[in-house]
């Protein structure tokens, strides 16, 4: 026991409580034939929790952790604490860069060695564990050598220092039965075209992406590939801007059917839509894979990361969660950090209880939603004219028999009401 954490006890169940306690998040409570726990699936990002120094564009370090510093006594010392706030909130699942959880080594090998030791460190420490592990990814971004891009590099040896670093952290993640592979294009973008062979560039990131697929199944590796994106930020043009984007890049490199997205609110926000709009989409293309559960501050228009406390908007993209059947292999990961001032080792406790709650009262929101039913049938009898013989014998007619039966039958169209605001009252009877 590291003495971090000394004065917390375990986060329960406790409605009444105005303490740190759950008070919407009861993990055992069914909810449409299956445990809140097992639906929302959450997780605690490594990153933001534990290797982040707490820095913005104006200052550097202010959380001072006790294990920040490149050794693996260190890096022991930060998953010891990291396990012992799993214990505390009772999550089951966390997910980790291969950056925040090893030192870095001088040297490609050396780096490598590093990591092998905290993956069987972390193998440890899970076998004792509830918390398994969500997905794992690699950090294409931070390092200076990363700053040209990954895969998209114009340096073919950044291609290949990142292409067995991928490897690497894919053969980790299948080690410690990892339930996804994340890959956030973090540099994988441009900031002027005056210097970038945009389609060498894409053409590089999508065959580095057929490799990943490729050595997926080699490994026999079970779990589902995701792709997460971000329409900016940190490069002025990214390559995986949104869930359409993602998709039309996916179709163009023949992985639509291997590959699905992990949809972050924030990213979606600062490609100018809402979450649900991104979750609607890709549960429409058959790519909702995961999500990550944290807001922007819609003033500043940046990535603020920060922990959920929005529940009309939880409830709105867990209504798209579920209607896709909700989650297989996904979950809701918190890639979300504290405020830099936040500096108690009970903020981090209390930054996750808020946003477990947060979902747990929109997730149930959602649920009641589905369950009561008026705004699907009142979405299903907007496009009921599409269910009838002549709605369903349209779509396989053509322009020239159209037009001459529209003058035949005489058909004088009326605008019917979209009832928004009809729409919107329902929603505030369940939020
Ligand atoms: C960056 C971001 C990443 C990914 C994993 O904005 O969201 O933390 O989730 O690399
Ligand atoms: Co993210």
């Amino acid at each position: 026991m590291t003495d971090f954490f000394k004065d917390v006890e375990k986060v329960e169940f406790q409605p009444e409580s105005t303490g740190l306690a759950y008070r919407h998040y009861n993990p055992d409570e069914m909810v449409r034939g299956k445990r809140m726990e097992d639906h929302l699936r959450f997780a605690v990002a490594y990153w933001h929790s534990f290797a982040w120094p707490g820095g913005d564009p104006f200052g550097g370090e202010t959380f001072e952790r006790p294990w920040f510093g490149d050794t693996l006594d260190l890096a022991k010392l930060k998953a010891d604490v990291a396990f012992e706030m799993f214990d505390i909130l009772g999550v089951p699942y966390f997910c980790w860069h291969d950056a925040d959880i090893r030192p870095e080594g001088n040297t490609f090998a050396e780096s490598q060695k590093n990591f092998e030791a905290m993956i069987d460190y972390l193998a440890e420490k899970m076998s004792s564990s509830k918390t398994q592990l969500l997905w794992g990814t690699a950090n294409l971004f931070s390092h200076r050598r990363f700053m040209s891009g990954a895969a998209t590099n114009p340096d073919p040896d950044i291609f290949r220092w990142s292409a067995a670093v991928v490897k690497n952290c894919m053969d980790a993640t299948h080690k410690l039965q990892g339930e996804n592979y994340v890959l956030w294009g973090g540099r994988e973008g441009y900031e002027t075209l005056l210097n970038t062979d945009l389609r060498r560039e894409r053409q590089h990131a999508g065959r580095f992406l057929q490799m990943v697929v490729e050595y997926k199944h080699k490994i026999g590796f079970n779990g589902t590939i995701l792709v997460e994106p971000k329409p900016q930020e940190p490069s002025k043009h990214q390559y995986d801007y949104d869930v359409a984007t993602v998709y039309g890049f996916l179709k163009e490199f023949g992985l639509e059917n291997e590959v699905k997205v992990n949809i972050e609110q924030g990213h979606a926000i600062l490609a100018g839509h809402s979450f649900e709009h991104e979750l609607g989409l890709a549960a429409s293309l058959g790519v909702l894979g995961s999500i990550d559960m944290n807001r922007n501050d819609y003033q500043s228009g940046w990535d603020t990361d920060q922990f959920p406390n929005n529940v009309p908007e939880v409830a709105l993209a867990y209504y798209e969660v579920l209607k896709d059947g909700g989650f297989s292999t996904g979950g809701t990961n918190f890639d979300a950090k504290l405020r830099r001032q936040s500096l108690d080792p009970v903020d981090l406790i209390a930054g996750h209880v808020g946003a477990m709650d947060v979902c747990a009262r929109g997730f149930k929101a959602a649920a009641a939603m589905l369950e009561d039913g008026t705004l699907e049938s009142m979405r299903e009898a907007r496009y009921a004219g599409w269910d009838t013989a002549a709605g369903k014998a349209l779509l396989q007619s053509d322009l020239a028999s159209i037009a001459e039966k529209v003058v035949a039958e005489g058909i004088d169209p009326q605008p019917r009401s979209g009832q928004q605001e009809v729409l919107e009252n329902i929603v505030n009877r369940f939020v």
